[in-house]
């Protein structure tokens, strides 16, 4: 007897157009390489994959939008749906690799940042031809605080990490969430308080004692130590009924 997947997330494939993201898709989904040479995606097209991550099945409905300027519109009503994007660059392809930082861009304006999952594929590393080096992949990774991926859709290099990945960094997000829910009456109210978080960690504000550590050790440091994080909430709702009364 099949039972159902537990859970189901929506993850988006974005990049340049021919950077490789349906070659990506393929291999993951059907674990081979499809050649698409003269097929380039038109809008969008979707396939799903079931994994299975600590002993939990996990439904993955994957959209793979087209890399091409006239279709990019029709791709933006799809991110406030994801739970995770896969952003990709073609490593023989600089200007794919410099026009990732627009794509960051232009997913975090249309999403929001405490909700979102991401991965960054630099694809095509079995091709000699490549531009990009490694060393490029990492420093914009670190740059947009996203974990990198060499990937090749011929070979099935890093393809099947970076989805598990992104599925466990998701995971994680819907853990936390339910965590944060049993404290906030509404989502409006959740979404308010791990904003203002997150604006803390931004200006250096988090009242942690590892302050000195970088932004992305904060961020695995909460998760170590969700009760600090509960205990941080609720000294901010009480600062800030606090100050309600005081006006
Ligand atoms: N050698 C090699 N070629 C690849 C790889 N991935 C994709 N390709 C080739 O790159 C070309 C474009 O791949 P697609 O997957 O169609 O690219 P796309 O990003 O979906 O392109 P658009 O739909 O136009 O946005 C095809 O000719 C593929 O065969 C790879 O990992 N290695
Ligand atoms: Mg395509």
């Amino acid at each position: 007897m099949t039972s159902e997947p537990e859970m189901i997330f929506k993850i988006l494939i974005l990049g340049e157009n021919c950077s490789g993201k349906e070659c990506v898709l393929r291999r993951f989904v059907e674990n081979k390489f499809i050649k698409t040479n003269l097929l380039a995606t038109i809008g969008i097209d979707f396939r799903a994959k079931t994994l299975n991550i600590n002993n939990q099945e996990i439904k993955l409905k994957i959209w793979n939008a087209a890399g091409q300027e006239s279709f990019r519109k029709i791709a933006t009503q799809y991110y406030k749906e994801a739970d995770g994007i896969v952003i990709i660059y073609d490593v023989t392809d600089e200007i794919s690799y410099e026009k990732i930082r627009d794509w960051a861009e232009q997913i975090l304006s249309n999403t929001q940042q405490e909700k979102i999952s991401m991965v960054l594929l630099g694809n095509k590393c079995d091709m000699e031809s490549r531009t990009v080096t490694e060393d490029m992949g990492n420093k914009l990774s670190e740059e947009l605080k996203i974990c990198y991926f060499e990937t090749s859709a011929l070979t099935g290099q890093g393809i099947k990490e970076a989805f598990e990945k992104l599925t466990k960094d998701i995971m994680k997000k819907r853990e936390m969430k339910k965590i944060f829910e049993t404290y906030f009456e509404d989502d409006a109210s959740y979404h308010k308080y791990i904003s203002l978080l997150f604006q803390n960690l931004k200006d250096k504000k988090f009242p942690f004692n590892d302050m000195k550590k970088s932004k992305k050790d904060l961020i695995k440091n909460m998760e170590n130590n969700i009760n600090n994080l509960i205990n941080y909430i609720k000294e901010l709702k009480v600062k800030e009924n606090k100050e309600e009364e005081d006006v």
